[in-house]
This record gives structure tokens, sequence and C-alpha cells, in this order.
């Protein structure tokens, strides 16, 4: 059911490959959804609460009349929340604080010369706007992901945007409400798409004039294609963490693997979207083999069956068939998954040569499901191949890193000449001169 791309002996026969152009891959469409997202963002941007309301009734098919929810509704939800629910996110919310308290920076100063200092100094970012998505499914586990790196970065202000859901009254979900509720946090608007991304830039008033949402300085959080968009379109205004694409999974396997966890992990993200990714590298055909009879049975029983079958049979998922696993760790640094299991003897060797994934999850006790909720981690990642380049979501998304210059008189003159040289350089004379300036002879 999965396509294959069978790369074995092809190196023996002297070709060169290319694996990003090799490796599944859809094409991502930020850039067609720029245009419709465009007159969105200067909608809200222009005409606030009002355009908000009317683009959720058109988007979401729900009539608001405030945006922000009550606080009493985010009580409520949580009072109601089912005591299992309640327990799993206190425990994936303790386990979060953990891995993400170690990720605190400290000031560093550096004597650069007698009497010259450079101090880096971390300051949180002010006010946040995190999204959650709506969509097939409700995120709960994502408002834990995106507020505790937050929240332990020290940001003061945090803003949660979601799409309201129409069975609930035009609030968002409400085990997204308690998920806030428990992580103290009281500022959530019901509103979801492009929409709320503009209203975290620009702010939104009402009719009457009156502040309803401020303006934030970063936003962060995945989404559909809209919410990319309109991220790409605001950048600059705002700050962004990435724009998200449908979830990846990678796995390298080698013939140790058991298929049954291997095909029941492809499917796991399988289920986020038709568009997710689901990627096999493996050196064992009966591996591949015996995961293709697995993913058979396994989908026939997975309830979201439809929306599995279209990501697995899509030209963005498939088997990579590999000659060793030293091609299979080159394929996946091509690939950059967003999440890349490691299901091979001596899985944690193999996990070390590995450059780019937003996650690597070790072993096979460490399934990605893991990942999502409760190992700790953030699962707020890099797709697309941005895992290359980019991080997921930690404390240092929140933090900002100033450099504070510090130098006496006698340290600045210590390199004067060599500021006036490059000045000079530069012919930018005046630079020379603001330090001359200084020491008149
Ligand atoms: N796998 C998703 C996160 C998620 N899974 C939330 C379940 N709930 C992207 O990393
Ligand atoms: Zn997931």
């Amino acid at each position: 059911m999965i396509r294959r791309i069978d790369l074995r002996g092809r190196l023996a026969d002297g070709e060169e490959l290319d694996y990003r152009a090799l490796v599944p891959r859809a094409s991502a469409d930020v850039e067609s959804a720029l245009e419709a997202v465009r007159p969105i963002c200067a909608d809200v941007r222009h005409r606030g609460v009002e355009a908000l309301r009317e683009l959720t009734a058109r988007f979401d098919g729900v009539q608001i009349k405030d945006i922000r929810v009550p606080e009493s509704a985010l009580r409520d939800a949580l009072s109601e929340l089912d005591p299992a629910v309640r327990a799993a996110l206190e425990e994936s919310i303790a386990r979060a604080r953990t891995v993400h308290a170690d990720q605190r920076r400290s000031d560093v100063t550096t004597v650069v010369a007698p009497g010259g200092t450079v101090t880096e100094r971390w300051v949180p970012v002010q006010r946040v706007g995190l999204y959650v998505p709506g969509g097939l499914a409700v995120y709960p586990s994502s408002v834990v992901m995106n507020v505790v790196p937050a929240q332990v970065a020290g940001v003061e202000n945090i803003a949660v945007a979601s799409p309201p859901q129409k069975g609930f009254g035009g609030a968002p979900h409400p085990t997204i409400l308690a998920a806030c509720a428990l992580l103290g946090i009281t500022e959530v608007y019901a509103v979801g798409g492009a929409q709320a991304i503009a209203m975290f830039a620009y702010g939104a008033r009402d009719d009457a004039g009156a502040q309803v949402c401020s303006p934030v300085d970063l936003v962060t959080g995945p989404g559909n294609v809209y919410v990319a968009a309109a991220k790409r379109l605001l950048k600059g205004l705002i700050g962004i963490d990435a724009e998200a694409g449908p979830t990846e999974i990678a796995v390298l396997a080698d013939e140790s693997a058991n298929p049954a966890h291997v095909a029941a992990d492809l499917i796991s993200q399988a289920e986020h979207d038709p568009l997710a990714a689901s990627v096999l590298v493996t050196d064992s055909t009966e591996l591949a083999d015996a995961v293709d009879a697995e993913l058979k049975l396994q989908v026939a029983a997975t309830k979201h069956a439809d929306r599995v079958l279209s990501a697995l049979t899509g030209e963005q998922s498939g088997t990579v068939l590999v000659d060793d696993l030293a091609q299979g760790v080159a394929v996946a640094d091509a690939y950059a998954a967003e999440h890349l299991e490691i299901q091979t003897r001596d899985a944690p060797a193999v996990a070390a040569r590995i450059r780019n994934a937003g996650a690597v999850f070790v072993g096979p006790w460490s399934p990605v499901s893991l990942g999502d909720y409760a190992a700790g981690s953030n699962h707020v990642l890099p797709t697309g191949g941005c895992a290359r380049h980019s991080s997921g979501l930690s404390v240092q998304t929140f933090l900002r890193g100033i450099h504070v210059v510090e130098y006496g008189q006698e340290a600045l003159r210590a390199v004067a000449s060599h500021v006036e040289t490059l000045a000079d350089a530069e012919d930018l004379p005046a630079h020379g001169a603001a330090v001359r300036a200084r020491f008149p002879s």
C-alpha cells in the first residue's frame, strides 16, 4: 500500500545519489495560500473584532459574540474535565516542565580585554500569542507544548487562540480550555486560522474602540496552510517559530525491528492528516514486506482509516530500501524528518550519527506518540525538511540574547586605532571620529 523507492545497488553502480530529490516529500504550498490570506489579514487590521466575527462565521460556521473566552468558562471546563484526562495532562505538564527547566539560560559575561566586557543577557519576549489548532482533531497537548516553554522562559503575558467548535457554543474545545486553566492561562480567544494570526499581529478593537486583544511580539504553534501563510505574511511585524506543515514520521529500521510496532507508529502520525507523511527507511526487504502486511491489517482496524490510507498512499509517504544503515542514515539526514525513530540494533549508536531531525526516538520503547504526549520533549517540531536548519519549540524560542557592551576608558583607548582603521577601510570616517572624539590629543 505504501510505495517503494529502491536505492539498493545504485551507489555500487557508481551513481551519485541526490537523496534530497529521491526521498518522498509533498511540495509545500504555502505560497498559493498567500493570496487568500492577504485580504483576511488586512480586514482584521482595519476592522478588528467586527472582521474577526465575520471571518469566524464564514470559515468556522460559528456566530461568536465575544472573541475572548470568559475566565469562568475556563474554570468550568477544568471542573468538568474527566479526572483521567486531567491526571494525564498533569503528568504531561510536569514532564515537560522538568525537561524545559533544564533549557533555561543564564547570563554570561565575557571579559574581552582588561576593562572591556560583553554580557549576553537573556530576556524573555514580553507578550506571546500561542496558536492551538482545531480541524480534524483537537490538541490540548499542543497547549502544553506551547505554554510550558513560554512560562519557563519567563514570558509575562501569554495569550492562546484556538478555533471555535460548532458543538460547544462557539468556544474552543472544552479540553483545550481545561488545559489552559490547568496551566494558569487566562487569556484565550475563540479565533482560528489566518485571522487568529492577524489578530495577534495587529491586536483587535471592538466597535466602540476598546482594545479586546493587544498585539503580541511573537506567535508560535502549528496550524494549517492558512496559518502558515499568515505567519509568512506577518513575519517581521511579529516573530514566528516556524511555518508548520503536515506532520511527518520517518522510521530507520533494520531486520531486528518489530514490524507490527513500525506499522503502528507509521499509522499513528498518518492519523493526523491525509497529507501527513510516513516514511520507512530500511536495509531489509523482509522487514519492508512484513511492515506492508502489518499496515494492511492495522489500517483496516484503525478508527480514522480513511485519512490514514490517504496519508500512507500519498506521494509524501513511502518505503526507501537502502544497501545498509550507513546509507539509511544519509537518507534520514536528507529527509530531515520532524520525527525520526531509530529501530535498529544498537539504536543509540545509530541515533548519534543523525544530524537532521526535529526529534529522534531511540529504540523499541520510544515511539513518537510518547513524545506527542508525555516524554517531556516538545512536540512542536520543524517539518518539511526545516529540521536541516531549525529546532523545535523550546525555552530558547521565547528568549532574546541581548549583548550588553561595557568598556572603560582604557579598554576603549587600547582598541581605538583598530576601530578607526576598519572605519576608514569601509569609508565610514564618522565611525572612527566617534571614537577619536573621546581622546582629544
Ligand atoms: N504529532 C503531532 C503532535 C500531536 N500528536 C499532538 C498528537 N497530538 C506533531 O508533532
Ligand atoms: Zn501526533
